[in-house]
């Protein structure tokens, strides 16, 4: 079976999404690869994909009942729609996964998760649906682990977060008020910025490439490089990949999201190559 399925624009223009986690590994735009992917990733099923666009639910961080940031991104995936060319040319395809014993053991909730997947000629949608299929109401958080490609970290600004607070994991710090207009990665950085009322874009942007992160209902950004250090104590992660990559992560994170029976939450976040 393959253990993966793409999405074809046209012949320099593509999305790979692998079924475990249903993860987005590949956003080939214009012939150039969008986001990153370690080289040392284990693409098996015996860990996270490192690198795409990892799915977290129900938990970002470290979780109690699991595995830091859940269980979505380490579990079989189906495709319930395959890749079909809309009218306007657009390409999508819908992944789902739902409880079963495994989840069960460690969350006892019952739900669907709805992952529709669109690509355009110059963006990518990624468009999540999570439902509480069961007659409790529970609360969750989610996050979609977008690791962008970069050419050289040194030369990336990433905007869109001047006057939010965040919470600096790096310096132990919380309530920060970002002062600047564009951030340049040039060390270790893990914040969860809370954007609410913020507007809800964020600029990546190097000399080669600009992309426009946009969102809806995903109110927090989480903004995390490794970097050195980091980089070369993660098995599958390449001792430098910290200088390509940067993650930027739409997420609903900073509170949890309560879901009562039968209500759904749809969040989603597209990427356009400017
Ligand atoms: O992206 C933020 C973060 O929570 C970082 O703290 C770091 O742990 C990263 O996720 C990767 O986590 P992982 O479990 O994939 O190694």
């Amino acid at each position: 079976m393959a253990n993966s399925i793409t999405l074809d624009w046209s012949e320099n223009c593509s999305a790979t999404i692998h079924l475990y986690g249903a993860t987005v590994t590949s956003w080939i735009n214009n012939g150039k690869e969008q986001l990153f992917l370690s080289s040392k990733s284990k693409m098996d099923g015996s860990k996270a994909i490192r690198g795409g666009i990892p799915l977290v639910f129900p938990n970002f961080g470290p979780w109690e009942h699991g595995p830091q940031h859940g269980f979505a991104r380490i579990s079989w995936w189906k495709i319930i729609e395959q890749p079909t060319k809309m009218s306007n040319g657009d390409v999508t395809t819908v992944l789902q996964l739902t409880d079963d014993d495994k989840t069960r053991n460690m969350w006892n909730h019952q739900f669907l998760l709805t992952y529709k997947v669109t690509l355009g000629e110059n963006n990518l949608t990624t468009k999540l649906e999570v439902t509480n299929t069961g007659s409790e109401q529970f609360d969750f958080t989610v996050l979609l682990h977008t690791y962008f490609r970069v050419s050289d970290i040194n030369s990336c600004k990433v905007s869109g977060f001047l006057g939010c607070n965040y919470s600096d994991k790096v310096e132990g710090t919380d309530n920060v008020s970002e002062a600047s207009k564009e951030i340049v990665i040039d060390r270790n950085i893990d914040r969860v910025y809370r954007l609410a009322g913020q507007p809800d874009g964020h600029l990546i942007s190097t000399p080669e490439t600009k992309l426009m992160l946009t969102k809806i209902n995903l109110p927090d950004t989480v903004l995390w490089n490794p970097w050195t250090e980091k980089a070369a104590a993660m098995s599958d992660f390449d001792d430098l990949g910290y200088l390509n990559m940067v993650c930027v992560e739409s997420g609903y994170v900073s509170q949890r999201k309560i879901l009562h029976a039968g209500e759904t939450l749809t969040c989603s976040q597209n990427i356009t190559v400017l």
